[in-house]
């Protein structure tokens, strides 16, 4: 019977090792290099030097969620349309700041100054941002001078979708002339004809539509530039062995006196959620949008959808453990739990309502209790609040309409004109890891079928949306913890 469970559960995790496709997670920062490859050497015949000789207009773009800036065979938007023709990009920024500001579409403008390229120069370090919402990026740039032709990326992904990693870098090496289809000029130095009615993007070939391209030596157009996106923020990985319980106590000082504005009645946090895990995983993180599971718990304090998603990332590489505790009244109340952490699964992440309340928070993200002298011994946060971005509301309510579109998390700051902002940079929480013994392999099989995955003393508020067994959830508990032993063990050894 339990060889049966093990070899569904190996089954299991290794059809969704070879399967799945992830989302990257949190917020990615790069470099970008554009080198122009364009000149009368690598383009004979088809490189401008009347009016002017041929050049790149600044590089405009942003990182987006799914609809790129221009596209095959759509018409080109206004400010698509004039870079093309004329390498004034002012109405592509508004589209953009539009589509960052109001549609929440993208998420930040990408520009590579003001200044027009050269055929053959390279600009280093133009910024790129994308974030596990926004992982796209589209570029335009005009060729200069030309009727409505242009250059660019339509659309590109830096998240490696079959690890769930932000590239390392990225390198585009094929970049090919496109038709904004906007004006007629079949040369580089043709007079304006606006082409009635406009047509869509085409990319331009040595066939068609007729330009200076059909007259190239070479059989294919040699690309016009290369792009590199070099990741900078890639994070410093500590090394850890071994496998170590650390008790989590999160302790409430949320209070009348300590943030007067709007005090609620029956203030309290919700049921914690904790997950152990790598750097693969995050549970929620600054600027990237709440999953529906921590909305549900910074919304109304319900811990299940939360629990269930971080049960679906509890694979090899992702999630190690998740456990959850009781509600905890404030101030004055906590609540402490064991947690085991193990070689690259040495990250905890947690989340709490602060209740009643729009969508506000307190949670850590991501802590690595690895450090670069071992595991650390102890450590204690101050919590602050966070706003999942889901819920409008100025004051500690829980009804109030849906924020749309729907936004990314954020810290509160003192300059929110909520009830919580004057006072949104004094503790609400305190959370402490505190480091206990080692766990060896023969201690593991004694101390799960014991050790209960929480404690909770003095919660005297539950929430109430849930419903709570405490026993069968310290023994399922239990269970996880054993299962992930002894999977990660075999993983261990299979890899
Ligand atoms: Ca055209
Ligand atoms: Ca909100």
């Amino acid at each position: 019977m339990v060889g049966t469970v093990w070899l569904v559960a190996l089954f299991s995790l290794f059809s969704a090792a070879y399967s799945a496709k992830y989302e990257c997670q949190g917020v990615a920062q790069y470099g970008l290099t554009f080198y122009g490859m364009w000149s009368n050497m690598t383009h004979p015949n088809a490189f401008p030097f009347t009016p002017k000789i041929g050049r790149f207009s600044p590089l405009v773009g942003a990182s987006l969620r799914s609809d790129p800036l221009w596209m095959s065979g759509m018409p080109a938007s206004q400010g698509v349309k004039n870079v093309a023709e004329t390498g004034n990009s002012a109405v592509l920024e508004q589209e953009i700041m539009q589509r960052i500001m109001s549609a929440k579409t993208a998420w930040k403008q990408i520009k590579s100054g003001n200044m027009t390229i050269s055929g053959t120069e390279s600009v280093m370090n133009i910024e790129v941002e994308v974030t596990k919402d926004f992982p796209y990026v589209s570029l335009v740039t005009m060729l200069a001078p030309s009727p409505d032709w242009f250059t660019g990326i339509m659309k590109v992904s830096l998240c490696n979708a079959s690890s769930g990693m932000w590239m390392d870098s990225w390198t585009i090496d094929d970049i090919q002339p496109w038709d904004a289809g906007t004006d007629d000029g079949a040369t580089f130095d043709a007079a304006n004809t606006a082409t009635t009615p406009p047509g869509y993007i085409t990319q331009i070939t040595r066939n068609a539509p007729p330009t200076n391209f059909m007259y190239l030596a070479a059989s294919a157009i040699p690309t016009l530039g290369k792009m590199m996106f070099v990741r900078q923020n890639k994070p410093t990985m500590n090394q850890c062995s071994g496998m170590y319980y650390y008790t989590v106590k999160f302790e409430a000082k949320w209070s009348q006196a300590t943030h007067p504005n709007g005090f609620p009645s029956g203030a309290h946090f919700s049921p914690l959620v904790i997950a152990t895990h790598s750097y693969k995983y995050k549970m929620w993180s600054d600027m990237t949008r709440a999953s529906p599971g921590v909305k549900e718990v910074a919304e109304i304090g319900a811990e299940g959808t939360l629990y269930s998603e971080v049960m679906m990332m509890k694979k090899p590489g992702f999630v190690s453990n998740v456990y959850k505790t009781g509600a905890v009244s404030t101030p004055g109340g906590y609540t402490s739990t064991k947690i085991m952490v193990q070689n690259m699964y040495s990250m905890v992440s947690l989340i709490t309502m602060i209740a009643p309340s729009p969508d506000w928070f307190v949670g850590v993200d991501s802590y690595d209790l690895c450090g670069m002298n071992g595991w650390k011994e102890t450590v204690t946060m101050d919590l602050l609040p966070w706003d999942a971005g889901t819920e409008n509301g100025l004051t500690y309510s829980l009804d109030n309409a849906a924020t749309m579109p729907v936004d990314v998390i954020m810290r509160i700051t003192p300059n929110s004109n909520s009830e919580i902002g004057a006072h949104a940079n004094i503790t609400f929480a305190t959370v402490t890891f505190t480091r206990g013994e080692m766990i060896t392999a023969t201690t593991t099989a004694r101390t799960t079928t014991t050790v209960r995955a929480t404690t909770t003393v003095r919660a005297t508020t539950t929430e109430r949306t849930t419903t709570t067994d405490s026993s069968a959830r310290g023994l399922s508990a239990d269970l996880f913890a054993i299962l992930s032993v002894s999977l990660l063990a075999i993983f261990g050894v299979l890899y």
